[in-house]
């Protein structure tokens, strides 16, 4: 049975594949898993028939029979799990790649998230300047230590994993900012990311989306 996730039906990123069903849809493709995708507009993402999908109203969601999941990281783990190639097979390896899923969302994420609400929310406030120094040295220290532990391996950890995905994915919010191109090895393992062909079908699977939209269907 083809799963069925959630996406923007007008990504507010203009088609750049940064809102978080990108993870999910380049997990599918990784894994050669067909999949169907249901639009969301912002204020259907209010209403009962998603808050019954997700409760916090948001995308993406993963529907698969009668399995209803949220949150990018177990929508991605569960994938992972299911299907071959995004974890390895021996225990203490998967547990590693594992425990880089959760760095990438629950350590290097948050600032960079914080930084993007904050040049959205806070960009007239007086304490702005300020703020973004704050946030842009966090981010700094995670490239920093990030950068020296993958050194010039290829991916974080043996071969290419649901860690490094969800890694990449976190990573690319940063283009634009110049901070990703202070630590050169990162920037190549981005773009390591971004030439697998899943990825690539993956993006161009959103921004056909987007397009779409843009041009009224
Ligand atoms: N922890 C959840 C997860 O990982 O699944 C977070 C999900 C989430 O933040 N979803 C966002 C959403 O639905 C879309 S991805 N927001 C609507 C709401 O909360 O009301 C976040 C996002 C949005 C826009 C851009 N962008 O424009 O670049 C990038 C990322």
């Amino acid at each position: 049975m083809k799963p069925t996730i959630t996406a923007f039906e007008r990504s507010p990123d203009g088609g750049k594949g940064l809102a978080r069903d990108m993870r999910v849809r380049w997990a599918l493709e990784e894994t050669g898993q067909d999949y169907e995708v249901r639009l969301r507009s912002f204020s259907a993402l209010n209403e009962p028939a998603h808050l019954a999908l997700h409760p916090f109203g948001q995308i993406p969601t993963y529907e698969e029979g009668d399995l209803t999941l949220f949150e990018s990281g177990a929508i991605v783990l569960h994938i992972a799990e299911r299907h071959q190639g995004l974890l390895p097979v021996d225990a203490n390896a998967r547990a590693r790649a594992i425990t880089w899923m959760f760095g990438a969302l629950n350590t290097v994420e948050p600032p960079v998230f914080d930084r993007d609400l904050a040049m959205i929310l806070e960009r007239e406030e007086p304490w702005y300047e300020q703020r973004m120094r704050v946030l842009e040295d966090s981010i700094r220290k995670r490239l920093g230590a990030l950068s020296t532990r993958l050194g010039d391996a290829e991916w974080l950890d043996g071969r290419f994993s649901a860690g490094d995905l969800l890694m990449v994915t976190v990573l690319r919010r940063l283009k634009g900012s110049g901070m990703l191109e202070e630590t050169p090895n990162l920037a190549a393992y981005v773009a390591r990311g971004e030439a697998r062909p899943a990825f690539k079908r993956a993006f161009d699977a959103q921004l056909a989306v987007f397009k779409s939209a843009s041009t009224g269907g």
